[in-house]
């Protein structure tokens, strides 16, 4: 049971915050919403890993107590970082903060994976190996030779079927376009060519393997197993497949306006609302990825 104080904590959204520092030059990341049950064993298992890294959480306000398990491994571990939003803003939109945040303090590489377990924290150093060889960005694919998805039923259909469009629609010699799991070398990938993706939800994905491989970058897949989810709900809401398809049939129709920026210095950035700098170019004007601006 909780007591009171702990459940007004859990109820009363907080403000956009940044509770994290760099300790080496790598960086995993996990956007999570709702993985109180997994967080925790995540974040250990990847601080246990044979590679030095910090871990940051991007939690968009969980009412489940995610925050909680987080803070208590940040409170004994300065590798373990935590970036809250108020709410709910999307996959794509923390994905798109990550980025930013980890340009910021200065790291040389970034790891991305869901929180949910169905990624195994294990494939991370054969992401960073591939970095190491040489690659500029390493993506994790359930469909190369070697790779397994665990889905079943409409899932399954899905995640081929997405695969096999972006395959076909995109061409640009993957396997694999919407999985998360992946690994960059920051001075590699140009400024803001990820933080300006205009997608907050899954989309986000297959907008940025395509923004990646039109750079020019040198990717390297290497399979794994996906498992589906053991613990928790999915947060993919059904209008996000019909989006993911709409923006396939975009990209392959009309591209992309990429809008690569320099980065601009951190005075610039700064939301006028929760006062963090992690606005970016938007359109004409500015938009905020720590907070929805309001
Ligand atoms: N910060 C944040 N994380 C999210 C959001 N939506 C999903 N996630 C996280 O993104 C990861 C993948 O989401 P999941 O629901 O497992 O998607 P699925 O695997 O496609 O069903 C998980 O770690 C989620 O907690 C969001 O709006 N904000
Ligand atoms: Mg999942």
């Amino acid at each position: 049971m909780l007591d009171q104080s702990e459940q007004m904590r859990k109820s009363v959204p907080r403000a956009a915050f940044v509770d994290a520092t760099r300790t080496c030059d790598t960086v995993v990341c996990l956007p999570t919403y709702n993985e109180g049950e997994t967080i925790g064993p995540l974040i250990d298992a990847i601080l246990r890993l044979p590679v030095n890294t910090d871990v940051l959480i991007l939690d968009d306000g969980s009412p489940d107590g995610t925050r909680a398990e987080v803070e208590t491994r940040a409170a004994s571990n300065p590798r373990v970082g935590l970036i809250g939003r108020p709410r709910k803003l999307g996959i794509g939109s923390a994905h798109r903060l990550a980025w930013l945040h980890a340009r910021r303090l200065g790291y040389a590489r970034i790891v991305t994976l869901d929180a949910d377990l169905s990624h195994d924290p294990a494939d991370i150093p054969r992401l960073l190996a591939l970095l190491d060889k040489g690659a500029d960005v390493a993506v994790a694919s359930r469909f190369a030779p070697g790779g397994r998805l665990d889905y079943r039923g409409f899932r399954l259909f899905v995640s081929r079927t997405a695969n096999f469009l972006a395959g076909a629609l995109l061409r640009l010699s993957l396997t694999e376009h919407t999985t998360s799991l992946r690994a960059a070398k920051l001075d590699r990938v140009p400024p803001g060519l990820i933080e300006t993706i205009d997608h907050d939800g899954y989309s986000f994905f297959v907008a940025s393997v395509r923004r990646i491989v039109r750079a020019g970058l040198k990717v390297a897949e290497t399979p794994i197993h996906f498992h589906d989810r053991q613990k928790g709900k999915s947060k993919l809401p059904p209008i996000e497949i019909v989006r993911g398809f709409v923006t396939l049939l975009r990209l392959a129709r009309l591209g992309d306006k990429a809008e690569p920026f320099v980065a601009l210095p951190d005075s610039k950035c700064v939301c006028p609302s929760c006062k963090l700098p992690y606005c970016v170019p938007s359109g004409a004007g500015m938009r905020c990825l720590a907070c929805p601006g309001d």
